[in-house]
């Protein structure tokens, strides 16, 4: 199907059996009047986005790919979209008994395993594409560092998946958008027990090539993650690897 309808939560739905990329797909029907919370679908990317122009593999069938339209209102929305996601799917997937762990800042991990990833990407200070990528069963070119729901022991289908996630994530965006301040030390509390990188000795490969080594101890109120190096460094963006304390 490639209509948009109206399905659940979202302001307009399109579905698609196969596309290069739910985030590019939804940056070509975009244009000024186009809705909060609209989003594009794929059963299967060809050519999934990941950060810094890496790959994300969704296979047909096993996994969720979907991006939404946000129209966020200020900097500091801008600033905790991809956090916020990150624990709007936590928060979601809890319901439904499974625990995991945020990776600073866009993975899902179930013991040290990627479950899950989100790539915004700003178009302008009112636009962004919010893109989410959750593995439902093993795919046969993801990486061995990839889980997926069924190894867990999760049964759910894409479409309730979608339900569930659309709710948690509109309800935690509400909140941001309403009253920034609040929310944003909401978010900052519930990263203590949601992150995993906090209170751990990282490597961060900063955007250059450069790594740096030390304890990640706080994210600040702009999201970024502060290292004690034993300089603390506030990283805007890294890669984190977590290494053992
Ligand atoms: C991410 O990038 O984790 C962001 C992934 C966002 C995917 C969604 S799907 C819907 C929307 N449309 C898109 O085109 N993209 C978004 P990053 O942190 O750079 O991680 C990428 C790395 O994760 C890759 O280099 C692989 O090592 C690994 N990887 C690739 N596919 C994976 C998968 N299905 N499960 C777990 N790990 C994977």
């Amino acid at each position: 199907m490639d209509s948009s309808t109206s399905k659940g939560q979202f302001a307009g739905l399109v579905e698609l059996a196969e596309v290069d990329s739910t985030n590019k797909e939804l940056l070509r029907r975009l244009d000024s009047d186009t809705p909060e919370f609209f989003a594009v679908t794929a059963d299967k990317q060809t050519a999934g986005l990941g950060r810094l122009g890496r790959n994300w593999v969704t296979e047909a069938g096993k996994s969720l790919a979907v991006s939404v339209l946000l129209r966020p209102t200020s900097r500091s929305q801008i600033d905790w979209i991809t956090i916020m996601a990150g624990l709007a799917l936590s928060s979601a997937l809890e319901k439904h008994g499974l625990i995991v762990s945020l990776k600073w800042p866009n993975d899902l991990l179930v013991d040290g395993k990627k479950l899950s990833g989100i790539l915004a990407e700003m178009v302008d200070l009112n636009t962004v594409v919010l893109g989410i990528g959750i593995n439902i069963k093993p795919q046969e070119h993801s990486p061995d560092t990839a889980t997926s729901l069924q190894e867990l022991g999760l049964k759910m289908e894409k479409d309730e998946l979608l339900e569930v996630i659309a709710t948690e994530l509109k309800s935690y965006w509400s909140r941001l958008t309403a009253d920034s301040e609040t929310a944003i030390a909401q978010l900052q509390a519930e990263l203590l027990t949601r992150c995993g990188t906090l209170g751990t000795k990282v490597r961060a490969e900063l955007p250059g090539g450069k790594n740096i080594y030390g304890v990640a101890v706080a994210i600040d109120e702009t999201g970024r993650l502060i290292v004690e190096t034993p300089e603390p460094v506030a990283l805007a963006a890294a890669d984190v690897w977590h290494l053992r304390n």
